[in-house]
């Protein structure tokens, strides 16, 4: 049966309904507000690429919670390095769920090429699953078993416009995410452990001085 964003960003929020889901602009940022009737969630405006990053550092403040990141193709390309990341962190709370429809739809529809191939890449990275879903059934089953963190290629198949999506205050967004988690009002931060004290050292650390040229 064939596949629209509306139906994968559905079956998502059903198999995750207590998740706080990360989409990136655009298309999944209008699937996510439709299916979830605007729920709480972290939307991102215009900053493409950077949704799957926000994803892992919101899974590692928040370890009691499941994090969904929500991508398009084109988006999870352009911050493609991130995937790393995630593998190295290994976040046990972070699916990675990319609506594959082959193009930048929103902006015209140009291909989004080579095909991104990340059941591949999930089961190249150590630290990372991969798979990918032809149907919504599919998807449900990958969702449920899947290993976390995972990556997940969803084949869009079907074009359904989930409408606009107005603008929404960046920080009316942060706002109710902090709500969402119960994060003091003092933000995330406080709930994100400090950095060790030799990370610090070294950050501040002087250089070692030059051998001397004379
Ligand atoms: C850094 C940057 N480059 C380009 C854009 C313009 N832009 C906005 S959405 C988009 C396409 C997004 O494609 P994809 O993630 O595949 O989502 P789809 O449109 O297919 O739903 C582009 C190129 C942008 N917002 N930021």
């Amino acid at each position: 049966m064939a596949v629209n964003v509306v139906e994968a960003t559905r079956t998502v929020a059903d198999v995750f309904p207590d998740a706080i889901i990360v989409p990136s602009l655009g298309t999944a940022t209008s699937a996510t507000r439709l299916v979830t009737e605007d729920g709480p969630h972290f939307y991102f405006g215009a900053a493409m690429g950077s949704a799957l990053a926000a994803a892992l550092g919101l899974a590692e403040a928040v370890p009691e919670r499941q994090v969904v990141a929500l991508l398009g193709d084109g988006e999870c390309l352009m911050g493609a390095s991130t995937l790393w990341s995630v593998a190295a962190c290994r976040p046990p709370n972070l699916v990675v769920v990319v609506l594959a429809d082959g193009a930048y739809t929103i902006t015209g529809g140009q291909p989004v090429a080579p095909a991104l191939r990340l059941a591949e890449v999930g089961d190249a990275l150590d630290g990372l699953a991969g798979a990918s879903a032809g149907s919504v059934e599919d998807l449900r089953t990958v969702l449920s078993s899947i290993t976390q963190p995972g990556v997940v290629e969803v084949r869009i198949t079907e074009r359904v416009w989930p409408g606009p999506s107005p603008f929404v205050d960046p920080t009316e967004v942060v706002r109710r995410v902090r709500q969402n988690v119960g994060a003091p009002s003092g933000g995330l931060d406080s709930r994100v452990a400090p950095p060790s004290a030799g990370v610090v050292r070294q950050a501040h650390g002087r250089a070692p001085a030059p051998p001397d040229a004379t």
